[in-house]
Order: C-alpha cells, then structure tokens, then sequence
C-alpha cells in the first residue's frame, strides 16, 4: 500500500499549457517554428496562448492546493531563460519559475521541475540540435544556471521528460519539433540527450540535490511465438526501453541494440568517458506510461520510430482504447515496474505521467469523466500491487493537471482532470479531479 509519504502529485509542460511565447524575453523554441509550419499540427493550432499558465498560475497553484497535491511536476522553458540557448541569464523568464516555485512552496506543494520537456532554443536547433553535441553540453550550462537559482528551493530536479520522444519523433519520424527525417541524427540525438542528462547531473547534484531523469517506458509482448514476433518484441523493448535505461543504470548500451543500430549508422559519436558520466547514479527514475505494446514480425518494410527494425508490426491486443487510440492496459504498468526491480539496480521510482485523454462532455452540472476515473483507478492499483512486491515506487503524478496542448494532435485531446474553456480560459475541475483529492485525502484507494 501506500506510505504517508508518498508523493501524490499532477504534472503539466511548459509549451503545453503556459502559452506567453513572446512575453519577457522568451526566444523561440523548436515548437514554435515547428507549429508554425504548414500541416505540422492539427486544426494549424499552436501553444502561443496554451492555458494561459503564465499569466494563470496563482490561480492555478490555489486549484493544486485545493485538490491536496503533494507535488506538481512542470517544466522549465529553457528558452525563456537562456533565449537563445547560451549566455546570459534572462532575469524575467528565471523570475517567472521563482514565482511558481514560491507559490507553490507557500501552499506546501513540493516543486518537481523539469529542466527539458522539449522546447529547446531554435539557436541551438540551427546550429545543428540533438544530434550535435554541443548542444548536451549547452544544457548542462543551462542546468547550472538555474540550479544556481532555484536551488535553494527545489530538492528533486529532472533533467529531461522522454529523450525517446525527443530523438526519434523529432528527428526520425518529424512528427515532433523539430520535423527531421534522419534516422542516423536521430541515434545521435538520442546519446546527446543521455550525455545532456550526464553533464546536467553532474552540473547540479550536491547534498540537497536528487537529480533524476524521466522515461516513456512501456511493456512489449510478443503477439505469437514465431521467431520474428519474439525478435519484434526484443527490438521493440531494445529501442523504447533498453536503450536508456541501461546506460543510465548500467552504464553501457544493450549490444543486441547497438546491432540494430548499426544498420543505420556507426557509434563515432560516442566518445570515451560519455557512458560512465551517463551512468553516474541517478537519484530517482520518473516511468511515464500509458500503455502497452504488442508487436510483432512483419515482411513489409515500415518506416517508424523503430529506426534499424522496419520488420516489425503492432498488433491489436484488443482492449478498449482511449481517444488517443492508445489501449488500455493497468496490467502492463506493474509488469513494468516488476521488471524495473527485477533486471535493474534499486533505485526510488516515481510515475511521472500515467493518464488518458478522452472525449470529455462538458454538462451543465460539470465533467463527467468515469472512463478518467477508472483508468487511473485501475493504474493506482497497479502501483499499489507493485509496491507489496517490494518496488520502491514514491510516488504518482497523473498527466495532467489542465487540458493542454497535446503536440502535434493540437488541443483536441484532453489530459487534464481539470477541464479548460479554451475561449474563456475557465476551468472546471472533473469528476476526476475530485475522485484523485479524495484518493489523495485517504492516503490511498
Ligand atoms: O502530453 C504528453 C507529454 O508531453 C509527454 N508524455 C505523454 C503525454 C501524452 O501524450
């Protein structure tokens, strides 16, 4: 079961919900020139206004302490502080995260930053992105800087939010900011965001610091026996789990996936030294999941995320599905947490994100949301299960506080248990929001 320390918080993003792109100093971010581009998000929608966090968030902290959260997980916009991604500190950008931080320190909820969930500084992307070395040391800079800040408030700190996402949607697929379709730039890019984490660590871990780092996890399974779904499966888990979580843990990368790999691109970038400072100990690891993975074989060749593994397929595990068209599955959370204590060295674990967008209706009397509810109902039990096994989970953030901007989908789905009027920026808290204040009040289910 849960312990009474354990952290019950909600999470958000900076572009996803706090809008201001222009204001203070912020420069660009990838996402705002990706948005900008033509076709790249539905219905051309962009995070310039978002929830309107940046001009919200007093009132948006009263909403967190009235539904009793212990913690709130945001990230820091590394474009407004360093507007161009190096030098001089933009005093009113750090100011704005002061506010926050103080603000919600006041109501005694415990900032959880992020210091990267994806809006990295257009100057760097044009001066070659992720998959250019520099830019991992950049961030270190940049980690140090508002370390020096904050520090003195924030005890745990997360260096980057899915570096998954970051690598291969950004720049294999370009169905994220900022839209490349490289996959050789994007294993680049995906062992700059470790050795980022690595330097980042290095820059702000100290006594009062635990310094972690957050990944899109998942459980894979293979849809049949067959030699090529069992090697679909290992692929699959090489490339969305392995591939960071063993340098992190174990400081080398997997050779099967190194194998892969390699069908796309050599491992010259990898310099001697880089692993052990990635795998220097990490504080905490933050799990955002949301749903499993069937895979299997395929004699088709697709182009995917899954650079170096065209050959695989997913398949349908036929269970309901939430707007995202993501199936539902709480049982794949504590088989991930089950491996993460079984085939890793201890280490505190935190969910970062678990929740579900759904076609929400909003009634005159407010939010309705049960599939919300028992969604994140069913994955608390999994925690709860994981927990009696022995795995040390601390704590739960449900993704997300508010409605946000959900990247390329734009504002269609929605992710918050507390619903936002995009016209009026009015919010209403769902039935979900009252049901997670209730779990919070009672310490548990
Ligand atoms: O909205 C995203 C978030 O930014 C990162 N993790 C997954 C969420 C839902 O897609």
């Amino acid at each position: 079961m849960f312990d009474p320390g354990f952290l019950w918080g909600a999470a958000t993003s900076s572009y996803q919900i706090e809008g201001a792109v222009a204001e203070d100093g912020r420069g660009p971010s990838i996402w705002d020139t990706f948005a900008a581009t033509p076709d790249a998000i539905q219905g051309g929608d962009t995070g310039a206004v978002a929830a309107d966090h940046y001009h919200r968030f007093p009132g948006d902290v009263a909403l967190m302490a009235g539904l009793g959260l212990r913690g709130y997980r945001f990230s820091l916009a590394w474009p407004r502080i360093q507007p161009t991604g190096s030098g001089a500190v933009n005093q009113r950008g750090l100011d704005f995260y002061r506010r926050l931080t103080d603000t919600l320190l006041d109501q005694g909820i415990q900032p959880w930053p992020t210091l990267y969930h994806w809006d990295l500084p257009q100057p760097l992307e044009d001066r070659g992105g992720w998959p250019a070395r520099d830019t991992a040391e950049r961030f270190a800079e940049y980690a140090a800087l508002v370390h020096e800040a904050l520090g003195d408030r924030v005890t745990h700190w997360t260096t980057l939010n899915e570096p998954w996402c970051s690598a291969f949607l950004g720049y294999a697929t370009g169905r994220h900011a900022p839209g490349r379709r490289e996959p050789a730039a994007a294993v680049r890019a995906a062992h700059h965001l470790l050795l980022g984490h690595g330097l980042a660590a290095e820059a702000i871990r100290g006594d009062d610091s635990h310094v972690g780092i957050t990944l899109n996890l998942t459980h894979v399974t293979p849809v049949g026996t067959e030699p090529a779904d069992l090697d679909a499966a290992r692929r699959i888990d090489g490339m969305q789990n392995r591939l960071f979580l063993d340098p992190l843990l174990r400081g080398a990368y997997p050779d099967d996936v190194l194998a892969d790999l390699r069908e796309v691109t050599g491992f010259g970038h990898v310099h001697d030294g880089d692993l052990k400072r990635i795998g220097a100990s990490l504080d905490h690891l933050g799990v955002n999941y949301y749903a499993p993975m069937l895979v299997g074989g395929s004699s088709t060749p697709t182009q995917s995320a899954y650079v170096g593994s065209p050959l695989v397929r997913v398949a349908d595990g036929g269970r309901p599905r939430t707007a995202m068209g993501w199936e539902i599955d709480e049982r794949g959370l504590l088989e991930l947490l089950l491996r993460l204590k079984d085939d890793y060295p201890a280490v505190p674990l935190y969910i970062t994100e678990n929740g579900a967008a759904f076609d929400d209706v909003v009634e005159h009397d407010g939010v309705h949301d049960a599939h919300r509810v028992a969604y994140l109902d069913g994955h608390l039990r999994s925690c709860a299960q994981a927990i009696g096994h022995g795995v040390p989970l601390k704590g739960y953030f449900v993704w997300s506080l508010l409605d946000n901007f959900e990247w390329s989908f734009g504002y269609g789905p929605r992710f918050g248990i507390v619903h936002v009027d995009y016209a009026t920026q009015h919010r209403t808290p769902k039935d979900s929001a009252r049901w997670y204040a209730e779990v919070i009040r009672r310490g548990g289910l």
